[in-house]
């Protein structure tokens, strides 16, 4: 039979009867996709689809992308703000005024009573930058409290920490293009391929055209290690002792860029001194990588004529996560290898705009970078806003991490949640359960009613989610990109930056200062802002950012006003002889002493327990847990084991097990692979009641990230296993 051009049967696809595609940016990870939402004849978003022309995706979009438009309308969505006097009561609906209103009581009356700084704010790394810096505004200007602080800490808090010492500032230096110009790359605990599929996608096209060396660190065979030339499966928590063991061969070997560290450092000597106690047999009885693939890597990172490292929660999430990231930069600095075309530390970064929140939602401080710690800063901002600068307090509050024990102690009395979830994604949940329920005030304020949170809070305002607004986020590699409007709110919830703007006017302080309520609007006072700054974006407006398909920062006013184009696709900082943030313009190249900290596997708990992510799920699943084209891969929880510590214990592929830590037990199902050592179990963090029972989240002494990725359990089998099956069901589906 001839198979004939004309003979071949075309694929049907179902006619969307899309009328217009509304211009957009994807509102899941931060690599930062421009997506098109498809409106049909009737006003309804019906597909999504990839922007051709945008240089972060090129028209691509990853499984979550696609079906983006399907979260608009997905079950659980909150229609209206519900109240309660007490936790065990029913909720019963209220209208807006009346809920801000209360809020504003509260708020004030428990300030009255306990301080200033006994109301706390976390938010998150998913709202739309101007959402972020009306919320800073509302809480630096208006409520006062210094303890404020994002679910950033859980993420990214290692990244800006080491940039910050480093670099004398945060900003991750390059951008996807470096890819293009690389001779080696390095991945250290990241799976790009799952967490970040375009940005693999970007990785994988200049892989294939120039043949460069990929190294890949992770004690666990992901995807990305799958595709490595060498993968280094490290023992848990111990990346800085690998670092420093290949500092060690790059100075014995005289491998590293003299003229480039005396011209841009300082501190060098130290390093160089602390070093020396890490040579390659030493190191490997600790980190679990032999002294020859030490040497080896070492060597053809230091040899690259250009060689880039990125890196995820596999070096943030960690006691040693701060570390990490300097221990990434000295390595960089010492092969002078930031800021030039292929060379580069780029930390790849979470959620949608957890760039937007650092750079403008005064979390760890004030807009733009600014710091509450210098008189300076201060006091411009407080003019700009219109406040006496003495009303700002003169050093950064609590990070969320500690913002939760301080509930346990009684310090904190109420809590707004913004846009987070850490009944799922906190370490040590039940620990967590007992402190909401501490709680005299709690709001949550969420796209969904059915989060989990909701069931200990006294408020909940429903809020809009994606491109039910407008404005902008800042994705991985410093661009910002426009999230338009595509549809209403669903039911009668309001935009995150409507919500905070009608709070403001609710307070006689919020009516003294000006809340612009047009995204374009407090976009302007962002700009004006921004000049002058590392994070200049004041030749930006939103016009030209959806024409520009995402503009880099810095873009000046000045570059502009001269008709210099915003650079298409790799932006650098630190370009300049001594261009770094600190006053010197020198990087600070710093030693690092390493202790292990970390629980670790023992007779009693003989299994790391490793956590993460899947590439169908985005977090705690409020979203993708209802999304059908997502949820049904794995819809519900199940543990990573290896085949031959399955045998040893009699458990069989697709079996319920219980895995216990000190902290507590999950019921999970038994999937049997390689990907995990025979040491090692990894859980998805993506569902409720399970392995954020079990982690133990011990702080970074600088950031204060948990380390959600070291914890020690046992397994235990189970007798009923239809009972299991159903304990496990439990709150799976929606
Ligand atoms: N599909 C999907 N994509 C996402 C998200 C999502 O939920 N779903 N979330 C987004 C967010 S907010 C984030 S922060 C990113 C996270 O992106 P990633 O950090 O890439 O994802 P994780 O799975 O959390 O962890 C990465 C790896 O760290 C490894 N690891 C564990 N311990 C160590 C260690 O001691 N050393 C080293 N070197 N590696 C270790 C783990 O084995 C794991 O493979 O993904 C973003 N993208
Ligand atoms: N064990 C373990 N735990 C982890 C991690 C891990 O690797 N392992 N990773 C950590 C990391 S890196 C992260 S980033 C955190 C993520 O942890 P969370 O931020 O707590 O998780 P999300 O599910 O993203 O929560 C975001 C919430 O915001 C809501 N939402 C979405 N859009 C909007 C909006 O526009 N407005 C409002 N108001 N609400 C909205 C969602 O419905 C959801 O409830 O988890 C951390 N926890
Ligand atoms: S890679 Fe990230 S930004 Fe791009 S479509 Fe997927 S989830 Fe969205
Ligand atoms: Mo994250």
């Amino acid at each position: 039979m001839l198979f004939g051009r004309g003979k071949k049967k075309s694929i049907n696809i179902a006619d969307k009867k899309v009328v217009e595609w509304k211009y957009s940016t994807c509102g899941y990870c931060s690599t930062g996709c421009a997506i098109e939402v498809g409106i049909n004849n009737e006003g309804k978003p019906v597909a999504s689809r990839g922007v051709g022309g945008a240089d972060v995706n090129r028209g691509k979009l990853c499984v979550k992308g696609i079906f983006e438009h399907e979260l608009f309308e997905s079950s659980g969505r909150g229609d209206n703000p519900l109240i309660r006097e007490h936790i065990h009561e029913g909720y019963r609906e209220t209208d807006w005024d009346s809920a801000l209103e209360h809020m504003k009581d509260e708020i004030l009356r428990i300030q009255k009573t306990w301080g200033r700084d006994s109301f706390a704010i976390v938010s998150t790394g998913q709202l739309l930058t101007e959402e972020f810096y009306t919320l800073g505004k509302l809480t630096r200007a208006v409520i006062g409290t210094n303890n404020y602080d994002g679910n950033t800490t859980l993420c990214m808090a290692s990244a800006v920490s080491g940039y910050k010492r480093s670099f004398g500032s945060d900003g991750p230096p390059g951008s996807y293009e470096d890819f293009e110009h690389t001779d080696c790359l390095i991945a250290w605990g990241s799976n790009l391929a799952e967490q970040h599929p375009i940005i693999y996608w970007r990785l994988k096209e200049a892989q294939e055209k120039r043949k460069f060396p990929m190294i890949v660190v992770d004690p666990r065979t992901t995807m990305l290690a799958q595709n490595a030339d060498i993968h280094l499966a490290i023992t848990p928590g111990t990346d800085v002792v690998l670092m420093n063991a290949m500092m060690h061969v790059i100075l014995d070997e005289g491998l590293e860029d003299r003229d480039y560290i005396e011209a841009n450092t300082v501190g060098f000597e130290q390093v160089e001194q602390e070093v020396q106690k890490y040579d390659p047999a030493t190191a490997a009885k600790i980190c679990g990588i032999d002294e020859d693939t030490i040497r080896n890597v070492a060597r053809i990172f230091a040899k690259a004529d250009a060689a880039m490292q990125i890196w995820t929660m596999g070096i943030n999430q960690s006691t040693h996560g701060s570390d990490g990231v300097v221990g990434i930069n000295n390595l960089a600095l010492s092969t002078g290898n930031i800021g030039k075309p292929g060379g580069t530390a780029l930390s790849i970064t979470g959620q949608c705009n957890a760039m937007g929140t650092r750079e403008w939602s005064s979390c760890s401080g004030l807009p733009g970078y600014r710091l509450l710690e210098k008189p300076e800063d201060r006091e411009e901002i407080a003019q700009f806003w219109g406040v006496d600068p003495e009303f700002f307090p003169k050093q950064r509050g609590l990070t969320e991490t500690d913002i939760f024990p301080a509930i346990e102690t009684g310090q904190i009395k109420g809590l707004w949640l913004v846009a987070t979830n850490p009944m799922t994604s906190m370490a040590n949940t039940s620990r967590i359960r007992r402190m909401l329920e501490k709680l005299e005030f709690l709001v949550v304020q969420d796209s969904y009613a059915d989060v989990e949170t909701t069931q200990y809070a006294h408020l909940y305002l429903p809020a809009a989610t994606w491109a039910e607004k407008e404005g902008v986020f800042t994705n991985t590699e410093r661009r910002v990109n426009i999230v338009r409007q595509a549809t209403q709110p669903h039911g009668n919830s309001k935009s995150d930056l409507w919500i905070f703007t009608e709070l403001a006017k609710h307070f006689e302080q919020g009516r003294k200062i000006r809340f612009p309520e047009k995204p374009a609007e407090v976009f302007e006072e962002m700009r004006e802002l921004s000049k002058g700054r590392l994070v200049d974006i004041s030749g930006m407006d939103h016009d030209l950012i959806e024409e520009k398909r995402g503009i880099q920062w810095p873009y000046t006013e000045a570059e502009r006003q001269a008709g210099t184009e915003p650079v298409k696709g790799g932006k650098r900082l630190y370009t300049e002889e001594r261009s770094f943030r600190y006053p010197d313009g020198r990087a600070k190249m710093i030693p690092l002493p390493f202790i292990d900290n970390n629980e670790v596997p023992d007779d009693e708990y003989p299994y790391w327990l490793n956590t993460g992510r899947v590439v169908e799920h985005f977090h705690t699943r409020t979203k993708t847990g209802k999304l059908g084209n997502n949820n049904k891969y794995s819809p519900i929880p199940y543990m990573e084991i290896n085949p031959d510590a399955a045998a040893d214990m009699g458990i069989r592929n697709g079996e319920y097990v219980r895995c216990v830590s000190r902290r507590g037990d999950a019921i999970v199902m038994a999937q049997l692979t390689q990907r995990v050592p025979h040491n090692m179990v990894f859980i998805p963090f993506h569902y409720h009641d399970c392995v954020n029972r079990l982690t133990l989240g011990l702080l970074d002494p600088h950031s204060r990230q948990p380390a959600f990725k070291q914890s020690a359990v046992r397994i235990e089998l189970v007798e009923d296993q239809v009972e299991a099956a159903k304990l496990s069901m439990e709150r799976r589906e929606f």
